[in-house]
């Protein structure tokens, strides 16, 4: 029997480390801003602002905690000695890239958090976790320990929610998360479709593949999680990303795509096997006909969706319709914006875009889909979490004084190593988990 639910954004606060280190080779944006100074006030505003902007239309919205950056424990791991500003500083010294990547504020993109499944798919009818391992990256493949403990920390009724390891870190099992992940359903609280878009199969040498980028996804990652999370055949569709769409830069699902409710907006170049998958979802839907919004390459090149980042925005429902929530950039790149004019003229089920102010993650390929990690909740579900990441008038205030007060406005790759850096992102994360009620979940606090 389905329940009422709604869907709520968990976005990622951006760390104070927030830096441009081109740690992500296949990510163009990533690649280009290399070593560009970046400003983490900034930054951590424009997320808050966008976080605040959903919360007053009435969108259910949390906040998930930034990470521990610089990972000392990490430097540790890799041999380094002595005390912390011991180690930071023979780090910085001998092996700054190293550096680079443990200081990442890449844990801000919680769609590649983990992969979530709503209750109404699973077959004991708890809310499933599986972080992702993000192992195709180092500076990625750090995050999922402390990203397990957070969303135990804010996830905590084992009648309501499970929570699994993540997989394997190793290739064959590379897994992006919720990027590579999208829900389709009559409503929300109904049994949906859960479509998995992996990058390449890993135990057959044969199958296609991308020839310059790397495929981050698995399709024995995307089938793992399928298992893990109890959920039925009928109700899954594997679907391989098109190896030429991540070859052009679109290094996850959601930079080519994005669903919600019944609709599918993709770009014609998406999926290897368009045919085949849009067929798969319409036999396993029910309680509502499939609405594909196809952008075909005469409309807009995939260069012009990657650089924009058009399929990176938020589809929310919205009282006449859908809102499409948009970086900035889809107004910069004409294609796009004429595109976007005409699609809301159209009788389509998207009504509305609204442009959202996101250029400093976007500069390392983060759009306002990669800032939020999506949960499906039933109301008693919604209730049994931990209120304290769920962002109110109040919260919100408090935690921009908390980034005024801590936050720098510029860091360059030579802040890295300093160790008053360090000091003062742990004394701001310490306060951090007070503001946010989360108890003690920082490799420094334990
Ligand atoms: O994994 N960028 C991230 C961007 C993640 C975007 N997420 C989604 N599409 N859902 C990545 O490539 C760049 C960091 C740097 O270069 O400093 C980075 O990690």
């Amino acid at each position: 029997m389905s329940q009422h639910a709604v869907e709520a954004n968990f976005d990622g606060l951006v760390g104070p480390t927030h830096n441009y280190a081109g740690l992500s080779w296949g990510n163009v944006a990533s690649k280009s801003n290399v070593h560009a100074v970046s400003n983490p006030r900034e930054a951590a505003l424009q997320g808050l602002a966008k976080m605040k902007r959903l919360a007053d239309r009435g969108y259910v919205q949390g906040v998930l905690p930034p990470h521990e950056r610089p990972h000392i424990p990490t430097l540790r791991s890799l041999g380094f000695t002595g005390s912390d500003a011991e180690v930071l500083g023979k780090a910085s010294r001998e092996v700054p890239a190293v550096l680079a990547a443990v200081s990442s504020a890449s844990a801000m993109w919680t769609a590649n958090a983990a992969t979530v499944s709503p209750s109404a798919d699973t077959s004991d009818h708890r809310v499933h976790f599986t972080p992702a391992n993000l192992s195709a990256k180092f500076h990625r493949s750090i995050e999922h320990p402390v990203t397990g403990r957070m969303l135990k920390a804010i996830f905590t009724d084992e009648g309501y929610f499970a929570h699994h390891p993540a997989l394997p870190s190793v290739s064959h099992f590379g897994d992006e998360g919720a990027a590579n992940h999208t829900r389709l359903c009559a409503g929300y609280g109904d049994a949906g479709v859960e479509l998995f878009v992996y990058g390449q199969a890993a135990f057959n040498d044969q199958a296609p593949a991308p020839r310059t980028y790397p495929a981050r996804q698995t399709l024995e990652a995307s089938q793992a999680i399928a298992r893990l999370h109890g959920l039925k055949d009928g109700h899954c569709v594997f679907a391989q990303q098109n190896p030429d769409a991540i070859d052009a830069g679109v290094f996850h699902n959601d930079v080519i795509a994005v669903g919600n409710g019944n609709t599918l907006f993709y770009h014609e170049m998406a999926f290897l096997e368009e045919d085949r998958v849009l067929a798969d979802i319409r036999s396993r839907l029910t309680g509502t006909d499939l609405q594909p919004v196809r952008v075909s390459s005469a409309d807009v090149l995939i260069g012009d969706a990657v650089a924009s980042y058009l399929f990176n925005s938020q589809l929310l429902n919205a009282p006449d319709g859908m809102l499409l929530a948009v970086p900035g950039e889809c107004r910069e790149v004409a294609s796009v914006s004429r595109y976007l004019d005409a699609l809301v003229a159209e009788d389509g089920p998207i009504t509305a875009v609204e442009v959202f102010d996101v250029k400093q993650s976007m500069r390392n390929g983060g759009g306002p889909a990669c800032l939020r990690l999506r949960v499906v909740l039933t109301d008693d579900e919604l209730q049994a979490l931990n209120r304290g990441v769920i962002l109110t008038d109040d919260l919100y205030e408090r935690l921009t004084t908390w980034v005024k007060a801590h936050y720098r406005d510029q860091l360059s790759q030579e802040d890295l190593g300093d160790p008053m850096l360090l000091d003062e992102v742990r004394k701001a994360l310490d306060e951090l988990t007070g503001i946010l009620g989360v108890g003690s979940i920082y490799d420094f606090q334990l």
